[in-house]
């Protein structure tokens, strides 16, 4: 019998060799599911081997949000803790393999706490079981920022690695979640109904991949303009869409030159030296960037702006979500805010309990008295 990996590349080779068109598309897009089905029998039995070693480090959450550090061995992951952290946190060492399990540490960074987790280095393969591969990837599925590390000499060939092994455990790098919603119906067939064009699949397509999903009858909302790929990534299930970045350290051992070429190669990074302290502070902003968080200073009704402590929360949040944070009767209470920043449409605006806060604002909630 054939392995998966047989199985898979045969697929894969079929798909190389068709010339993608409007009457090859559904084809395509049934040997993409197949794919991906074998790809998820293939990890059910890695875990399901994985003598009840679970699904990750168990590293308990602290802070307002997390960042995984992941890349190959000793490309300096456990020196950048303990930089961005200020603190000798994670052991470094010359020899690949230093690091064994998940090392929490803290970033402070203007009244926001992150914790920064040094993982174990990561080999080709990994998401298939080598090393200590799943678990290192299963940090990285439940943080809310990765960053690739990557050495200055071999910047290639490691985010490559990485990133395939990223992909492989179904984690989606800066993308935003496809908006499609497939309900199942008892009958009728599919109905698709579409909210924007669909520039890159066809209804015919749709209705062979749900097919290949055993999916016959459904309603299907699309509000994305969606591929072949994502319509197979809703369908799996089991996807993280988590923003990433890549860090290419070590920068210290290379010329101006060098390092201009390597940064217009990839846009996505940031060049630093964790050892000798190159563009640390640049780092630590950027990640606070691509964290999506946004400070919020408390006016107690008729009192003065607390600008101590801000409320640190995620890009997006409405006010209703800041009551959920203060107190659990807070959003019963709730009868208005007054909202003072770039959220406002004037200082002092009076809102409502789904207004969106921004970076910034200054916000009053005035509550019904018990
Ligand atoms: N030249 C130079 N060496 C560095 C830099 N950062 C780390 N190193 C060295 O690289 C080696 C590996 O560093 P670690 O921080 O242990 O690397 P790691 O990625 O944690 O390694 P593993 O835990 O084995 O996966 C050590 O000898 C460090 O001193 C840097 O910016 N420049
Ligand atoms: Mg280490």
């Amino acid at each position: 019998m054939s392995t998966f990996d047989d199985q898979i590349r045969d697929l894969e080779d079929e798909i190389r060799k068709t010339k993608i068109n409007k009457a090859t598309e559904g084809h395509v897009g049934k040997i993409k599911a197949k794919i991906a089905k074998l790809k998820r029998t293939q990890q059910e039995k890695i875990l399901g081997s994985s003598g009840g070693g679970g699904y990750g480090y168990d590293v308990k959450k602290s802070g307002d949000s997390s960042v995984a550090l992941i890349g190959l061995p000793s490309v300096g992951k456990s020196t950048l803790l303990n930089k961005l952290c200020d603190k000798e946190i994670s052991t470094v060492g010359a020899y690949a393999f230093t690091t064994l399990e998940a090392i929490p540490g803290t970033m402070f960074y203007d009244g926001a706490t992150i914790q920064i987790i040094d993982l174990p280095g990561i080999i080709s393969g990994a998401s298939k079981g080598k090393g200590k591969g799943k678990r290192v990837l299963g940090v990285a599925r439940s943080a809310d920022l990765i960053l690739i590390v990557a050495d200055v000499y071999k910047t290639e060939r490691h985010l490559e690695i990485i990133e395939n092994e990223l992909f492989h455990v179904g984690i989606r790098m800066n993308q935003e979640p496809p908006k499609i919603v497939i309900e199942k119906t008892k009958s009728g067939g599919i109905a698709i109904a579409t909210l924007k064009t669909l520039t890159n699949i066809t209804e015919k397509t749709i209705k062979a991949i749900l097919t290949e999903y055993r999916v016959i009858n459904a309603n299907v909302t699309i509000r994305s303009d969606i591929t072949i790929d994502q319509l197979i990534d809703s369908l799996e299930g089991n996807r993280v869409y988590i923003n990433a970045f890549y860090v290419i350290n070590k920068i210290d051992l290379i010329d101006e030159e060098e390092k201009d070429k390597l940064l217009s190669t990839y846009q996505n990074s940031l060049d630093i030296s964790a050892e000798a302290n190159i563009n640390i502070p640049k780092l630590r902003d950027r990640i606070m960037d691509n964290l999506k968080i946004i400070k919020v200073y408390l006016r107690p009704h008729g009192g003065v702006t607390d600008f101590e402590e801000p409320l640190i929360l995620r890009k997006g949040v409405d006010i209703g979500e800041v009551c959920d944070k203060l107190h659990r009767n807070f959003r019963s209470e709730f009868r208005f805010a007054r909202v003072w920043g770039t959220s406002a449409k004037h200082p002092g605006q009076k809102v409502s309990i789904t207004h969106t806060l921004h970076d910034e604002d200054v916000l009053t909630i005035v509550r019904s008295a018990r």
